[in-house]
C-alpha cells in the first residue's frame, strides 16, 4: 500500500543508471514463518554517467533490513538512509562489494509478487518490479548481472530447490535441511530472476539443438498432475525446433525448466532457464482440458520459450519499451501457432480478439501508445495494446519488408544487441539497416495511440479501363494526444471480376502487372492508387489477412459481401465478408428492437450460412468460424452508444432464426461429426479441433430449438464424451437452456466428478458465470460461497468474477446497477490483498462512456466509490483516476 500520492513516471526522464551490478550472489534461507535473503553485489560506477560518486539508491520494499556491509565493513544506521522504497548509501570507491541481509515474509504475501507461497511451494514473480520485494537492488531492466543463487530449505517439505541457470552443487546439512546452488552465466536484469522450492515431480525429456548440444528439459508439477504434462513437453520441443528453423535461434543453457503453480497473477513468466507458469497454461489432457486450452498451452509454452531471445538475451532498456519484447514475442508465437495448426483460423481468432478488446482499450480512458510515454504503475501496462497491437505493428513490418527482409532485420537485431538492454528504436533501426529502408514515419505506430479509421472509395472508368481506390485515414484523439499524423498503413488487396476471378494488378506507371494480390503502402491522409488494364468494374478485396490494425470502411452492399464470402481467394477475407454481412443484418435488428418493432431478419444471412454449411470442401474450422456471429462485446465496441438489451435481443433472435432455418443441415453435420468423435481417440491436432469446433457450434444452435432429440443428443454428449471439449460444450448448452432438471443434474454430476481438479472447476464456474439467462448475479453470488471458490486464487477470480463482468453483458449491465455494485465491491476487496488482480478486474467499469446516460451515471458512481474506499494501491488508483478524468 502506498503512503503518498503515486507519481507519474515519464519516458523523457530516462537516464542510464548511476551504478552497475556485475555479479549477484544470493543465498535464501527458507523457513515457515520468514525467509532470510543474503545478497552480495559486485558493483561499480557506470562509466557512461561520468566522474564522481553520487549516492547509491537501491530499490527495496517490504524488507526488514538486518545488516549492510560495504567492502566487508558493517555499516551503522548513520551510514545510510532507509525509506519504505529505498536504501541509500555513499560508495567510497568506483568499484565495491555490497552485502545486505534482509528478512521477508513469503508465507503471507498475497499480492503474488516477489517471493511467495502457492500451496506448499515457494515461487517467485519478479516482472516488472517484484525483485525489490526480495532484496535491495537496482531493480531496473538496464542493470544486467550474472547470478549465483543458493537455496536452503527443509529437505522433506522442499526436496526440489531450483533457480536460474545450470545446477552447480547441492547437498545435505546436519539440521534436516539441504541446499542447492545454481549459476546463470548470462547477464540478466533482476526481473528474470526465479526461485522455486517444493515437493514436485517432473517429466523429463531432451532436445538436441542445431549445433548438436543436448539440453535437458524438465516440467515440474505437483505429484497429482504428473499425467498432464505431455502436451506442454511436446509443445516445448516443437517451439525449440521452430525457433531454430524460422529465426535461426538456438537455446543456450544446458537445462530448460518449466514449473506449474496454482496461484499466479497471469499466464506465465519467461525467467531465464526456469519459466514459471500458471498451472492453467501447462496442464492439459483430453479428459480435463478443452481444445482451446490445449492450443493455449501450446501458444504460451512457445511464447515464454521464444522470450529467451526476444526478451532475455536482448532485453528492454526501460519499461516503456515493454512491447519491444512482448509485441515481438506475440508475433513470434502467432507465427508458430499458425504453422502448427490452421493459419487462417489462427488469424481469424487473433483479429476477432484484437478488434473486440484492444480496439475497446484504444477507445477508452486507458488508451496508450504501443510505447507509452508515461505511467503510474507499470503493472497496468501489460495490456492488449502493448501485446496484441504491438504484435500487429511487428506484423506490418513483416508485410512491408517481406519474409526474407524481415528475417534479415531480426538476425541483425539479435546479433547486434545480444546481451544488451535496448529500445523499440533499436529494433526499427536493425530493420532499416538490414533492408536499406527508412521507417521514420512507420514509427508513429509506436508513439500514437488510438485505432486509425481507413475509409476507401472507388472509381471505375470504363473508357480508360482504369480503376482507382482512394484511401482516407484519420485517427481519433486519445488521452493526452489530440493531433495525430498519418500512419504508414500496409493494405494487402486483390480485385475480383464478375466471375470471382482475380485480376492482374498493374498500377499506373508500371510496365507490367505484378501479381493478383499485392500490398499498397498508404502514407498520406488521403491517397489515390490507380490500376490500369481493368476491363470491367471489379470488386475489391481489401485489407487481406487484416494487414493493418485499422477500422476499414468501404460501402459494400450485402450482395457484394455474399459474393466475397464465396469467391475471395483470401480465407481471412471470406470470413470477414461474412462478419460484415452479419453486422449489417444485426444492426437492422438492433434498430427494430429500439423502435419497438417486430424483428424481421434479412434472409440473405440465412442463405449465406446455408451455403457455408453445405460446403463439404471447406475446412470445418472455417465453417465453425463463419457460423459464429459477431459477439456482443464486438457489437458494443462498434456502437456509438451501446444498447445492451437491443444487442442481446437482436443477436439471440438471429441465432434462433438461423437454428430454425438451418436445422436439418446443422443436425446432419452435428451427427456426422459426433459419430466420428465417438470412435476416434482424442488427438490435440488441427483436424480434430476442426471437427469438434463444427460439432459444438452446431449443437449450440440446435439447442435453441428446444427439440427433444437435441436435448437427448446434448445429454448423450455430456455423459459419454471422453474429452472436455465435448463435455463442456454439452454442459454449457444445458446451462443456457430452459431444461432445469437436466441442467441441475449435469452441474451436480460434473462438480462431483471433478471436485478435486481446480482447473476443471474453474471451467464449471465460468460456464455458469457466463449464462445469460435472468438471475445471473444471484448465481454468481451463490457460487462465491461454493467450497471450490477462493477469492485469493486469481484463476478463480477470473473464472467467476471476470467471466461474469466480461462475458455476461446482459446480466452485468443490469439496468439497476447491481452488476456494477457487485464488481466494485470485489475490486475494493481485492485491492486489499492483490492489487494487480484488482486493477485487471476493473476494466469493464472503465468503459462507461459506451453506454446510455443512466448506466454511465451508475458506473461512474461505482468508480467514485472505489476511489473513496480508503487506501488504494497504485494499480487501482491509476485506473480509477484515469477513468474518471
Ligand atoms: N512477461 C510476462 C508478464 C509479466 C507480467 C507482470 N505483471 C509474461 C509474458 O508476457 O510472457
Ligand atoms: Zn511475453
Amino acid at each position: 500500500m502506498r503512503t503518498e500520492q503515486p507519481k507519474m513516471i515519464y519516458l523523457k526522464d530516462y537516464q542510464a543508471p548511476e551504478y552497475l551490478i556485475d555479479e549477484t550472489h544470493l543465498t535464501f534461507e527458507l523457513f515457515e514463518d520468514h525467509t532470510l535473503v543474503h545478497a552480495q553485489l559486485v558493483m561499480r560506477r557506470n562509466p557512461e554517467r561520468g566522474a564522481g560518486l553520487p549516492p547509491l539508491a537501491l530499490d527495496g520494499q517490504q524488507l526488514e533490513l538486518l545488516s549492510v556491509k560495504l567492502n566487508d565493513l558493517e555499516l551503522t544506521a548513520q551510514d545510510y538512509q532507509l525509506t519504505d522504497s529505498h536504501l541509500t548509501l555513499n560508495p567510497q570507491t568506483e568499484q565495491f562489494v555490497l552485502d545486505t541481509s534482509v528478512k521477508i515474509h513469503p508465507e503471507s504475501n498475497t499480492a503474488l509478487e516477489g517471493l511467495y507461497k502457492s500451496g506448499g511451494m515457494f515461487c517467485t514473480q519478479c516482472e516488472a518490479e517484484g525483485f525489490r520485494k526480495i532484496t535491495y537492488y537496482l531493480d531496473r531492466p538496464d542493470v544486467m548481472s550474472t547470478f549465483t543463487t543458493t537455496v536452503i530449505g527443509d529437505k522433506n517439505r522442499y526436496p526440489i530447490l531450483l533457480s536460474n541457470g545450470n545446477p552447480v552443487g547441492s547437498g545435505p546439512q546436519d539440521d534436516g535441511r539441504h541446499w542447492a546452488t545454481w549459476e546463470d552465466p548470462f547477464k540478466k536484469p533482476a526481473y528474470l530472476f526465479a526461485l522455486v522450492a517444493g515437493d514436485l515431480w517432473c517429466v523429463e525429456d531432451t532436445f538436441t539443438t542445431m549445433s548438436q548440444r543436448e539440453v535437458a528439459l524438465r516440467i515440474y508439477v505437483e505429484p497429482e498432475n504428473i499425467d498432464k504434462c505431455q502436451h506442454a513437453m511436446n509443445s516445448l520441443k516443437k517451439s525449440m525446433r521452430w525457433d531454430e528453423e524460422t529465426y535461426g535461434r538456438e537455446y543456450d543453457l544446458d537445462i530448460f525448466m518449466i514449473v506449474a503453480v496454482n496461484d499466479f497473477n497471469m499466464g506465465a513468466m519467461e525467467n531465464k532457464g526456469l519459466n514459471i507458469f500458471n498451472s492453467s497454461a501447462v496442464l492439459a489432457r483430453a479428459e480435463t482440458a478443452t481444445d482451446a486450452a490445449h492450443q493455449r498451452v501450446e501458444a504460451i509454452v512457445a511464447h515464454e520459450y521464444f522470450h529467451n531471445w526476444s526478451g532475455n538475451r536482448v532485453t528492454c532498456r526501460d519499461w516503456f519499451q515493454l512491447s519491444l519484447k512482448e509485441g515481438f514475442t506475440v508475433f513470434r508465437d502467432a507465427g508458430f501457432s499458425a504453422d502448427m495448426n490452421s493459419a487462417t483460423v489462427k488469424r481469424i481468432q487473433d483479429v476477432a480478439y484484437l478488434r473486440t478488446h484492444q480496439f475497446a482499450e484504444d477507445a477508452g480512458p486507458m488508451a496508450h501508445a504501443v510505447r507509452p510515454d508515461s505511467f503510474i504503475e507499470i503493472s497496468n501496462f501489460y495490456t492488449l495494446t502493448v501485446y496484441e497491437k504491438g504484435s500487429e505493428v511487428v506484423g506490418m513490418l513483416h508485410t512491408l519488408l517481406g519474409a526474407e527482409g524481415f528475417r534479415k532485420g531480426s538476425d541483425l537485431y539479435f546479433d547486434r544487441h545480444d546481451g544488451q538492454a535496448v529500445t523499440c528504436d533499436d529494433f526499427i533501426k536493425a530493420m532499416e539497416d538490414a533492408n536499406g529502408v527508412d521507417l521514420t514515419q512507420f514509427k508513429r505506430w509506436y508513439s500514437q495511440a488510438g485505432t486509425p479509421r481507413l475509409s476507401v472509395s472507388e472509381q471505375y472508368d470504363g473508357a480508360s479501363q482504369t480503376y482507382s481506390l482512394t484511401f482516407s485515414q484519420s485517427c481519433p484523439a486519445t488521452p493526452g494526444q489530440t493531433e495525430k499524423l498519418p500512419f504508414v498503413i500496409p493494405v494487402a488487396l486483390g480485385l475480383l471480376d464478375a466471375k470471382g476471378k482475380e485480376l492482374p494488378l498493374q498500377l499506373a506507371g508500371e510496365s507490367s502487372p505484378a501479381g493478383t494480390s499485392r500490398v499498397l503502402s498508404v502514407t498520406e491522409s488521403q491517397q489515390t492508387f490507380t490500376f490500369t488494364g481493368i476491363a470491367e468494374q471489379p470488386l475489391p478485396s481489401l485489407l487481406r489477412g487484416f494487414s493493418a490494425p485499422v477500422k476499414l470502411h468501404f460501402a459494400y452492399s450485402r450482395d457484394q459481401l455474399m459474393f466475397l464470402m464465396q469467391h475471395d481467394s483470401d480465407g481471412f477475407n471470406r470470413w470477414e465478408a461474412g462478419q460484415q454481412l452479419a453486422v449489417q443484418v444485426l444492426q437492422d435488428l438492433i434498430g427494430q428492437h429500439q423502435r419497438g418493432e417486430a424483428l424481421v431478419m434479412d434472409q440473405r444471412l440465412v442463405q449465406a450460412l446455408r451455403s457455408v454449411l453445405g460446403n463439404e470442401q471447406l475446412d470445418q474450422a472455417m465453417v465453425a468460424e463463419m457460423l459464429s456471429l459477431p459477439g456482443e462485446a464486438y457489437l458494443t465496441e462498434i456502437s456509438d452508444v451501446a444498447d445492451v438489451e437491443a444487442i442481446h435481443a437482436a443477436r439471440e433472435f438471429a441465432r434462433k432464426q438461423l437454428a430454425d432455418s438451418l436445422y436439418d443441415a446443422l443436425w446432419a453435420r452435428y451427427q456426422a461429426n459426433r459419430e466420428v468423435s465417438k470412435t476416434t481417440p482424442y488427438v490435440p491436432q488441427a483436424s480434430h479441433f476442426a471437427r469438434r469446433a463444427l460439432q459444438n457450434i452446431a449443437l449450440s444452435y440446435l439447442m435453441l430449438t428446444g427439440k427433444p432429440e437435441v436435448l437427448a443428443a446434448a445429454l448423450e454428449q455430456f455423459e459419454h464424451s471422453d474429452n472436455m471439449t465435448e463435455r463442456l460444450t454439452a454442459l454449457a448448452v444445458l446451462v443456457n437452456s430452459p431444461f432445469e432438471a437436466e441442467k441441475a443434474q449435469a452441474l451436480a454430476s460434473f462438480a462431483e466428478h471433478f471436485k478435486d481438479n481446480p482447473l476443471v472447476m474453474d471451467q464449471w464456474f465460468s460456464v455458469q458465470a457466463g449464462s445469460t439467462l435472468p438471475g445471473g448475479l444471484q448465481r454468481v453470488r451463490e457460487l462465491m460461497e461454493h467450497p471450490a471458490f477462493n477469492i485469493k486464487n486469481p484463476n478463480k477470480v477470473r473464472a467467476l468474477i471476470g467471466a461474469f463482468a466480461g462475458q455476461n453483458l446482459i446480466n452485468f449491465h443490469a439496468a439497476d446497477g447491481s452488476g456494477y455494485r457487485f464488481l466494485a465491491d470485489r475490486v475494493i476487496q481485492l485491492n486489499g490483498f492483490n492489487p494487480q488482480i484488482a486493477s485487471r478486474q476493473l476494466a469493464p467499469l472503465t468503459r462507461w462512456r459506451k453506454y446510455d446516460s443512466a448506466r454511465q451515471a451508475l458506473m461512474k458512481a461505482e468508480l467514485e466509490r472505489i476511489r473513496n474506499s480508503g487506501e488504494l494501491s497504485s494499480d487501482v488508483f491509476e485506473v480509477v483516476s484515469k477513468s474518471l478524468a
